[in-house]
């Protein structure tokens, strides 16, 4: 993950897009199966399954509060982030979870993974119940109110499978999630491609499915209004190269 700008993003507008739900019967990443409602979000290389009912409320405020007692941070220099030559607070909280001997490289830093706690394996098992991808890693964002945020970065690491999709939990605070094509940040813009929002709700899933993260930047942007902690895990697959 290369952070570019962790300052806060401009606000994008609304727009219809196009949105097909598994009941049109396309699917939308034709490996993912299961009765549960999937929102599918095709466009330009973005692909995206979505799904608000992953957990139930039970289930999630069971996962967010032994979270919050089982996942260690990272701290010191390991929290900071190094935007244009100046170190910075990271706006959130980070901790690498994974199979023996896997590392995580972020802002010069290589973080070797924690191994499994098993709040954070049962989400693991849960989500490879779902969906028929193995996943040997997990990175998890912890933003203590809507202050907190992710700046615009792809996860485009080499190491990452690029045929498993990042499977995304979210629990607790919902924020929005902002995907901008990379033909859109430079300031001559040769086209024109609408960035995505999409509301990450306490409980849902959200699969980043490839190409995604090779042509669309995301970001969680602040939102002073929200006051609530959110957790979110990504689980990735990480392949040695
Ligand atoms: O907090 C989130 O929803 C996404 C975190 C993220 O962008 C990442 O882990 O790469």
């Amino acid at each position: 993950m290369n952070i570019q700008n962790e300052s806060n993003i401009k606000r994008f507008r609304k727009r219809k897009w196009n949105e097909i739900t598994d009941k049109d019967n396309i699917p939308i990443c034709d490996k993912v199966h299961s009765e549960l409602n999937w929102k599918i979000i095709k466009y330009e290389n973005l692909n995206l399954s979505y799904c608000s009912t992953f957990l139930s409320s039970c289930d999630s405020q069971r996962f967010f509060t032994e979270l919050e007692k089982e996942v260690k941070y990272l701290s010191g220099d390991l929290a900071k982030v190094r935007v244009y030559g100046k170190w910075h607070n990271l706006p959130r909280q980070q901790a690498a979870y994974g199979d023996i001997g896997l590392t995580y490289k972020f802002s010069g830093f290589t973080i070797p993974a924690l191994s499994w706690t098993s709040t954070v394996l049962e989400l693991k098992t849960r989500l490879e119940e779902l969906i028929p991808y193995k996943f040997n890693f997990c990175l998890i964002n912890r933003y203590r109110n809507g202050t907190d945020s992710i700046g615009e970065h792809r996860d485009d690491e080499k190491e990452l499978d690029n045929e498993t999709p990042i499977a995304s939990i979210s629990l607790g605070q919902h924020r929005d999630f902002v995907f901008r094509h990379k033909d859109c940040r430079s300031k001559n813009l040769t086209r024109k491609i609408e960035p995505y929002k999409i509301l990450l709700e306490n409980g849902s899933v959200l699969l980043m499915n490839p190409p995604t993260n090779t042509y669309w930047y995301h970001s969680l942007p602040v939102r002073k209004k929200l006051p609530g902690i959110r957790i979110n895990l990504t689980y990735r697959r990480i392949v040695s190269k």
